[in-house]
């Protein structure tokens, strides 16, 4: 029996805005994935990609990744990581050499020489596919015409003859598969859903197949293997509100693979809170201390006050406030909405005007606003 832990997609040093660090978020994970790996006995850990949110990583991030590392490490499992769409093949060229102290095994790149893409323990092997960029993947490809889905497929098949022979054939590879939920965060990736890979050309002698990339925890269907995204070990921004958040527990016996998602508890949950005019914040705000807020404010037109409300929450929730959005709230917009097409600005000005001062507008101060009006669009085109 092999006990396997998947995690994925770490995101050291994620700024929320560019502004709120996320590595006490991530820290927080990473103490009760050490915690999962004594407590379940487990073997090898498989961190499948984007360990690193940046290309060229903070101090403090690094620090954190080296402790995580060194934490494992002394435990006695062995630990592999690839890089991820969001890690730099160079910067994670330097991990490798972490295998002369420790149990430590980084596969920076997707390689030509497949057997240099193996980690072997035991009666397993893990045949091990970084984030094959575009660049990596023609590189990597005779076959010059076809797709970059179709490229990624076929080395896959070529991964899977290597493994050949062992007794448990594991999989890991940073990439998107066609039939993944996304959450949205990983969209500001280079990889659109144009370039999946079908979960059919998944081969399927593998007995699990570990990804990383996707931000939710799921089991693609269509794939004969055992294809699981683990998923991000945090909700790493508010397109992940409201997300549980897990790593696999695998044990392979009998020459099958089960698979237990163990449910992470979180350092900070994101919630976003929609307040209205009518609103008594006391009310609305939540009184917990372990959360990230988004405020969507609905001001109504011709209502100075945003700065005063804008003021008073971020007085009110401090650190816990990630951002405030204003919302035009106008009460013509169901009328607008049944005519089917935008109404004038200045007939709106009018509506405003009759609202405010009790009276329509003169001649001259509708044709002042007009020629604003014509000025403003003029400056924006
Ligand atoms: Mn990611």
């Amino acid at each position: 029996m092999i006990r396997l832990l998947h995690i994925s997609d770490l995101h050291a040093g994620k700024k929320l805005y560019d502004r709120i660090s996320r590595n006490e978020d991530l820290n927080y994970a990473l103490e009760q994935v050490v915690r999962i790996c004594k407590e379940e006995r487990v073997d090898l850990l498989l961190v499948a990609g984007d360990i690193f949110d940046k290309r060229n990583p903070d101090h403090g991030s690094q620090e954190l990744i080296m402790d995580f590392l060194t934490r494992v490490n002394s435990i006695g499992l062995h630990t592999v990581l690839i890089a991820g769409n969001h890690d730099s093949y160079d910067f994670m060229r330097v991990y490798k050499h972490l295998r002369k102290l420790g149990n430590i095994h980084v596969f920076d790149r997707p390689l030509k020489n497949l057997r240099e893409c193996i980690f072997e323990l035991g009666e397993l092997k893990v045949a091990c596919l970084p984030y094959p960029d575009e660049r990596a993947i023609t590189h990597l490809s005779e076959d010059t015409q076809r797709s970059y889905a179709h490229k990624v497929g076929n080395y896959i098949r070529a991964l899977a003859q290597e493994v050949h022979g062992a007794s448990y054939k594991i999989l890991m590879a940073h990439l998107m598969v066609e039939k993944a939920q996304i959450t949205g965060s990983e969209l500001q990736s280079s990889v659109s859903p144009f370039y999946a890979v079908k979960p059919e050309s998944i081969p399927e002698e593998f007995t699990y197949v570990a990804l990383g990339h996707v931000h939710k925890n799921q089991r693609i269907e269509g794939a004969t293997p055992k294809v699981y995204y683990s998923g991000s070990l945090y909700q790493i921004d508010f397109s992940e509100k409201g997300m549980k958040k897990f790593v696999n527990l695998v044990i392979l016996e009998d020459g099958l693979a089960r698979v237990e998602p163990i449910e992470l508890s979180l350092r900070r949950e994101l919630f976003e809170v929609h307040i209205k005019p009518e609103d008594r914040l006391e009310e609305v705000l939540p009184k917990r201390n372990d959360v990230l807020l988004k405020i969507v404010l609905y001001m109504k037109m011709g209502d100075v006050l945003h700065h005063q409300k804008k003021e008073i929450l971020q007085k009110e929730l401090g650190d816990r406030l990630a951002k405030v959005e204003i919302e035009l709230l106008e009460e013509k917009t169901l009328s607008v909405e049944e005519r089917g097409d935008r109404p004038d600005l200045i007939d709106l000005y009018r509506d405003y005007y009759q609202k405010t001062y009790k009276t329509q507008p003169s001649k001259e101060i509708e044709e002042l606003f007009t020629t604003l009006m014509d000025r403003a669009q003029h400056e924006a085109d």
